[in-house]
């Protein structure tokens, strides 16, 4: 009995974090401006770049491209979501912070992206 509650309480945990961090966090990069969020099409922050002060409930040319993101305000965090309008799976990246490569299941995926009230994830 107690051992399955253990088992539960992993698996529950695991597909929590799949599901919203992204595999590398670090500061977010030069080449999104300050007060930005931003994404790009390569990992490492290479490629194209989409960048908004606010939300973009689409990302024009950048749909389905995004291979890393940048969140450069400073008490904000942001989420980029699966499709257009805010919808789907998202993932978190809290303020100053980045994320320079996804997940292969969220690569070339994300197609909106909005700032929210509070700094952390
Ligand atoms: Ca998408």
């Amino acid at each position: 009995m107690k051992k399955r509650s253990i088992v539960t309480t992993l698996a529950l945990t695991a597909s929590t974090l799949s599901g919203v961090l992204a595999t590398h966090v670090d500061a977010a990069p030069a080449s999104c401006a300050a007060n930005y969020i931003c994404i790009y099409e390569h990992s490492g922050f290479g490629g194209a770049q989409y960048s908004v002060t606010g939300a973009a409930p689409s990302v024009g040319s950048m749909n389905d491209k995004a291979s890393s993101l940048g969140n450069s305000k400073a008490s904000n965090r942001a989420r980029y979501f699966q499709h257009d309008s805010y919808v789907g799976w998202y993932v978190c990246v809290s303020a100053g912070n980045s994320a320079s490569s996804l997940f292969s299941d969220r690569n070339d995926e994300i197609s909106s992206m909005a700032i929210q009230i509070a700094m952390y994830c």
